[in-house]
């Protein structure tokens, strides 16, 4: 993974699409204007469901570049080949995920502390998840939000690239990437637009 990969990285939530658009399509508009990566984020589906959306994602992601990357299930994202998975302070331990995952696959750890983040430098991870800096109506069992202040120190603390999630969009962009993360994720800046590659692009063009 490069760290460029981070950038502008869409996390995916069925519940939240835009009428007009399936998830696959939603994904290839956010792609075509700036996504550098993507997450299947799938919370109440069965394990079969799981594995054929994740199938048909990596099929439509095919010759874009662009990593997926499964949230939380190590068994859904050997079952693709998926790029990668996203993993929270509850799901798989690190050390088990990267045995199972081998050294070639993206793993990512949510840190919802500053206490994670120095947990989370002691580990081999390929990317930390700083969560949330915001308070955000797409997912609101989070731990208390970082905030700017917050979000910066624990930049400064991480020895891994830093992505930034929660309640990121046009407004706070700006003040989220001046604490110097690698990559913002977003989930209904993006999801829940009834444009979603000029939404891409609008953020894209603030990274840039
Ligand atoms: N993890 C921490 S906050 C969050 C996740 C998955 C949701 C972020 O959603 P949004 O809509 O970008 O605030
Ligand atoms: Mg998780």
């Amino acid at each position: 993974m490069n760290r460029e990969d981070l950038k502008l990285y869409l996390v995916t939530d069925r519940g939240l699409l835009h009428k007009s658009h399936s998830l696959e399509e939603m994904v290839l508009e956010a792609v075509a204007g700036g996504v550098t990566m993507v997450q299947l984020r799938e919370k109440n589906i069965s394990t079969r469901e799981f594995v054929e959306l994740g199938m048909r994602l990596k099929s439509a992601l095919a010759g874009t570049g662009v990593p997926l990357i499964v949230n939380d299930r190590v068994d859904v994202a050997l079952a693709i080949d998926a790029d990668g998975v996203h993993i929270g302070q509850s799901d798989m331990p690190y050390e088990i995920a990267r045995k199972l995952l081998g050294d070639n696959k993206i793993i990512g750890l949510s840190v919802e502390s500053l206490e994670q983040l120095e947990q989370a430098n002691q580990l081999d991870v390929d990317y930390v998840g700083i969560s949330p800096v915001f308070s955000t109506q797409t997912k609101t069992d989070t731990a208390p939000a970082f905030g700017i202040e917050g979000l910066r120190k624990a930049v400064s603390l991480s020895k891994h690239p830093t992505v930034a999630i929660g309640g990121i969009n046009m407004i706070t962009a700006p003040d989220v990437l001046s604490c110097g993360v690698d990559g913002i994720a977003v989930v209904s800046a993006i999801v829940a637009s009834p444009e979603p590659r000029s939404a891409a692009t609008a953020l894209k063009e603030l990274l840039d």
